[in-house]
């Protein structure tokens, strides 16, 4: 074992008041043990509550330019950090190394370009309709902001919550999955060193009970949560009974459509892409190949092909096309999958299995899978598996495909191969999930354009790019007259006027 891991309070790592700790395996190799860490209580969140309260109150005087060059820090030194952080990644949530890369430089790239936006932040200035008088609106921190993050992206996503949180002037008390705690450390021994000051960022280890706690104390203002759809309605139902601030991301079930005049090769390669990178775990992966009759028994023959020829196996071996899955829970779950879609009446073929054998028997490896014979209401073609798994729905026409595509209680990514560009504009303008790809997978979002879906997926607000500043901060409008008398908006008109 690393490293036995404390909770970071108000610039000290304590260790919890439980006494309570949890280990995290390699997923890859379970008998490998990755670190030890706190399982928190609610008396570690309520101090982590309250260093950030304490230390809002100077942060936000903080002129934002200083706050930015915190981050500007942390993005160098995270950059200069890169491979070891990555090696992180994929030791403790099994993620290929070259994946691994990405992620690290998705929270290198959000921190740059969020720290830009400390010279930015712009409001508007705009007339007064009254003579004498100056109108503008500025941005205003929330205050104190929980940040509950998944395992699948340990590094990005918890730069897209804290560094547009920072960056407006909230603090943070963030809780990581307890399937990716050496990242969350490493994060914030960054942030640290970058010279974030004493309570600005605060991290607590833990599971539900942790994370029920942060959602609940009436010190925490706004949260960010990304995770499943199940806890995502109660921490919404909760801020929304409490008033509280929240931004969700919660999932998807998203689809790339190929229609018959598509580059075959160009749609098989990112359908593999999509469905299996990240072993299928990504809020983005393509879990629904919606494929047109004439290219389907093509399309689905080479996808099959392509599938079954991935190598499986440790993250770190440059030779590893798909890493395992994050956990047993998983494991359990995609095989429930596998029989409720034979129940169903699909048919596997490829994978459907766990993956046994070379190297692989200590670790949650599941084969890559694709279901044929797929009716679009069928629950494997409703519910998010996340695991390596995908299915063949076929359609008749571009119509029928958009319908299939939109018809999920999810609305992330959405995807369509064709070299029709009338069949391209038609279904960037009617498939309503918060991300369209044309002649590309569903996945690959950069940080500077929002992030976020439609229905289940969300609750309307939107990570990275401009749109994350409007989650983490709030307008406040400002009117100053300088006339020196009683100015009356909407009752003083000029003389003459109608009214
Ligand atoms: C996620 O799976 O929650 O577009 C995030 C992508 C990545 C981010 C995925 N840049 O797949």
């Amino acid at each position: 074992m690393r490293e036995a891991f404390a909770n970071y309070i108000n610039g000290h790592w304590v260790e919890p008041k439980t006494d309570n700790r949890h280990q995290r395996e390699n997923p890859g190799n379970t008998d490998e043990i990755v670190c030890s860490f706190p399982d928190s209580g609610a008396q570690d969140v309520a101090d982590a509550v309250e260093a950030a309260a304490e230390a809002f109150e100077s942060w936000r005087f903080v002129p934002a330019p200083r706050r930015a060059e915190v981050l500007f820090r942390a993005a160098e030194i995270m950059a200069a950090r890169k491979e070891d952080l990555a090696r992180d990644v994929t030791t403790e949530m099994g993620k290929v190394l070259k994946e691994a890369r990405g992620d690290v430089q998705e929270g290198i790239d959000m921190t740059y370009y969020v720290a830009g936006e400390g010279r930015r932040m712009w409001g508007q200035t705009t007339p007064s309709e009254l003579p004498d008088k100056f109108n503008m609106s500025v941005r205003q921190p929330h205050g104190v902001v929980a940040a509950i993050t998944p395992w699948n992206f340990p590094i990005a996503i918890p730069c897209w919550k804290l560094m547009p949180a920072l960056v407006t002037g909230n603090t943070v008390v963030f809780k990581p999955s307890p399937f990716s705690p050496l990242s969350a450390h490493n994060l914030v021994g960054i942030l640290e060193e970058a010279g974030l000051p004493p309570g600005v960022v605060n991290l607590v280890f833990g599971g539900n009970e942790a994370g029920a706690a942060l959602v609940e104390d009436p010190r925490v203002v706004m949260v960010s949560f990304t995770g499943s759809l199940e806890v995502g309605r109660e921490i919404g139902t909760y801020c929304g009974r409490n008033n509280k601030r929240v931004h969700l991301e919660m999932g998807g079930k998203n689809a790339i459509l190929i229609l018959d005049d598509a580059d075959l090769e160009l749609a098989v390669e990112g359908a593999v892409w999509s469905a299996f990178g990240t072993s299928g775990q990504r809020c983005t992966a393509a879990s629904r190949m919606i494929v047109q009759s004439g290219i389907a028994p093509a399309f689905t023959d080479e996808l099959v092909r392509r599938a079954q020829a991935l190598r499986l196996g440790d993250g770190l071996d440059a030779t590893t096309d798909m890493g395992p899955v994050v956990n047993m829970q998983a494991l359990g779950k995609i095989g429930r999958y596998m029989e409720i879609g034979s129940d169903e009446g699909a048919a596997i073929a490829c994978g459907g299995m766990r993956a046994s054998g070379d190297g692989l028997d200590n670790g949650y490896f599941f084969q890559p899978t694709v279901f044929t014979n797929v009716r679009p209401a069928m629950r494997i073609a409703q519910d998010e598996i996340f695991g390596p798994v995908t299915d063949i729905i076929r359609c008749g026409d571009l119509e029928q495909a958009i319908a299939i595509n939109n018809g999920v209680q999810y609305g992330l990514s959405s995807a369509i191969y064709t070299r029709d560009i009338s069949k391209a504009f038609k279904a960037m303008e009617r498939m309503t999930t918060g991300i369209v790809y044309i002649n590309a997978g569903t996945i690959g979002a950069e940080v500077h354009l929002p992030f976020g879906g439609t229905r289940g997926t969300g609750n309307g607000h939107r990570e990275a790019g401009q749109a994350a500043l409007d989650s983490y901060s709030e307008w406040k409008t400002v009117y100053i007259d300088y006339s020196g008398r009683l100015q009356k908006a909407q009752i003083d008109r000029l003389e003459g006027d109608r009214g």
